[in-house]
């Protein structure tokens, strides 16, 4: 008989195995603080260019892995791809970030494609990740991803990031009714979006909450445990034991039974949350993903392998999947990358 356990370390980690030395991989682990990435990017023109380039996508996803070997590799795309399959448009400004035109209103929603017609836009992504499936080592798991509505409605208000969400709180405010069905509709286009990237050999799915903070009580419940609830139990319907992990950025108290309110196998852990307080509060119900403060990967030395033994330590009594607490920054040293790695594999 076969060993019916899962062998990927990633995989053992979010099934509940506390492994001595934790798997690892990084948020943004193909981005700009490599130069073979800044190379592939010019050859691909601009960010949008690469990420619906399926060759040059699955060629900066492998970047990171063949230079670290970490234990994951995320598809190189971007939370910002599902409004544009919905049809808002979307461009990135030279050093401005996104902007995207706004919905701000019911006519605005009543403008955008439905949710299944998403596709015909997102097809290279579901191509990339057949590329990668096709490619990664053996031992690699391979992790999709989308934004959480909440977060990709905060964009798709605005037009762009913003610091407090602000536009998007008082759409909130002012018609609640519009702004629920716009959760709704990138609730049904997401779990569409992660079910075909599941389809095409994403292993993992990691749902990015990264504006989960600014909600507060019942807000909280409505529009971030709710819709992460409903992307869960869809994609676990329809692929039976699939792992996803969950991202509710700066929820600060919230975290604790995020996993169990969700349905979520690994709760992910920006770097503002005391691992002490994670490793009693969250990772008692599961895996727990996180949190070194990306700025070591800038700064570097003797404090980067302290913090880096610190977390090991903290979570060392359960399942833990090491990365940063959010995405490693352009400006980081990609020396150390390499001494945190090395922190981790060799104690
Ligand atoms: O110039 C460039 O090369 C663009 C920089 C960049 C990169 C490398 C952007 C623009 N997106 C990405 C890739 C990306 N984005 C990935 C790929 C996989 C990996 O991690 O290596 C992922 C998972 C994302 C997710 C993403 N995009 C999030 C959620 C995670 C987070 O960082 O909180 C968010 C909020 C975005 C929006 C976005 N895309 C890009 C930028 C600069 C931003 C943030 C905009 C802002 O709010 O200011």
């Amino acid at each position: 008989m076969t060993d019916p356990r899962p062998q990927k370390t990633i995989l053992r980690a979010l099934a509940g195995e506390a492994l001595p030395v934790p798997p690892v991989w990084m948020m943004r682990q193909a981005g700009r603080y490599l130069p073979e990435y800044r190379a592939t990017r010019a050859q691909a023109g601009d960010f949008l260019s690469l990420c619906y380039n399926p060759d040059l996508a699955a060629e900066v996803t492998l970047q990171p892995i063949r230079r670290y070997g970490f234990d994951a590799a995320i598809l190189f795309a971007d939370i910002l791809l599902v409004p544009q399959a919905l049809g808002a448009d979307l461009w990135f400004a030279t050093g401005e970030g996104p902007r995207l035109s706004t919905v701000t209103s019911a006519a605005d929603l009543a403008r955008l494609k439905p949710a299944d017609a998403i596709h015909d836009t997102l097809a290279p992504i579901y191509e990339t990740v057949k590329i990668l499936a096709r490619d990664l080592p053996p031992e690699t798991t391979l992790i999709g991803f989308a934004g959480a509505p909440w977060t990709v409605a905060t964009y798709m208000i605005a037009g762009r990031g913003t610091p407090d969400q602000g536009p998007a709180h008082a759409l909130k405010a002012a018609d609640r009714a519009t702004f629920s069905a716009l959760i709704d509709l990138i609730t049904e286009a997401t779990i569409d979006y992660l079910s075909m990237q599941v389809s095409a050999g994403a292993e993992v799915i990691k749902l990015f909450d990264s504006w989960a903070g600014s909600l507060e009580g019942q807000d909280f419940d409505d529009f971030a445990l709710a819709p992460a609830k409903r992307i869960i139990a869809a994609l676990k319907a329809r692929h039976p034991g699939l792992p996803v992990i969950a991202f509710p950025r700066e929820a600060k108290h919230r975290y604790e039974g995020f996993a169990q309110a969700t349905g979520a196998d690994c709760v992910a852990l920006d770097n503002s949350v005391d691992a002490g307080w994670a490793a009693a509060h969250v990772q008692r119900d599961g895996c727990v993903q996180g949190n070194l403060a990306p700025g070591h990967m800038v700064t570097g030395g003797p404090a980067l392998v302290e913090a880096t033994r610190a977390v090991v330590e903290a979570f060392r009594g359960g399942p833990h999947i090491f990365n940063l607490g959010h995405g490693i920054t352009p400006d980081a040293d990609p020396e150390n990358v390499a001494l945190m790695i090395e922190t981790i594999r060799r104690g």
